[in-house]
């Protein structure tokens, strides 16, 4: 934390932007960080694999998913929870690495939430042609936190809604190394991501990978 980079303080020329009451889009902010957080990532992926789970209605999802810290995000018939080992090894999901923890309290730092504690990183992986559909982040016990995301790779169009399902919808085109903060307010508000189009990205390849922080418990 008391590291500063000097991309950190000359960020590109998009500036921070509120969104509403507590969320705010953070343009660049993860750049710095990128072959640490890339570093990282790999060795997650090799203790718990990227796996398209099933929604409790039966569809497969078109977004892999995997998680690290204590409590992961899972999806099955049963339900969507929060769980302590990965179903798919039966082990505890990795630890959330120093660097993943650091870039998250820094960016909600940044956007007014203070003494953010994620207990919870889950991992997105979208291939051109994945979406996620409008949804609210409700399985969290702790709904006083915010959550951080941040996008790594290919951009996608980013739909953020309101309290409703029928609310209007702004459409945020985040880029590589964008994050968002959400919370207060706007924590329970709708939001989802459009189809990925196709395309690369020198350092991350062929994909989007999106990294949300929670507090859970
Ligand atoms: C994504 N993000 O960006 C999906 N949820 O791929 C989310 O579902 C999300 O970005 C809550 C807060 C921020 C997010
Ligand atoms: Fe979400």
């Amino acid at each position: 934390m008391s590291l500063i980079m000097k991309e950190d303080l000359f960020e590109d020329q998009r500036t921070n932007l509120r969104l509403c009451e507590g969320a705010m889009w953070l343009p660049g902010f993860a750049k710095s960080r990128e072959a640490f957080l890339h570093t990282a990532l790999q060795s997650i992926v090799k203790q718990a694999p990227f796996r398209n789970m099933f929604t409790p209605g039966g569809f497969r999802m078109s977004v892999a998913m995997t998680n690290c810290g204590k409590l992961g995000w899972v999806t099955d018939l049963a339900g969507y929870r929060y769980e302590e080992k990965d179903p798919e090894s039966g082990l505890f999901w990795p630890p959330m690495p120093p660097i993943f923890l650091e870039m998250a309290q820094a960016a909600a730092l940044k956007a007014g939430f203070p003494a953010f504690f994620p207990d919870a990183c889950l991992i997105n992986c979208y291939e051109p042609g994945a979406k996620m559909s409008l949804h609210q982040d409700k399985n969290e016990r702790d709904l006083s936190a915010p959550i951080v995301s941040i996008t790594l790779g290919l951009p996608a169009t980013f739909l953020f809604g309101g309290l409703n399902r029928a609310d209007p919808v702004q459409r945020l085109f985040l880029i590589h190394s964008d994050v968002v903060v959400w919370g207060g307010p706007a924590r329970l508000f709708y939001h989802g991501i459009i189809p990925l189009k196709k395309g690369y990205h020198p350092f991350w390849g062929s994909a989007r990978i999106n990294l949300t922080f929670r507090k859970v418990a």
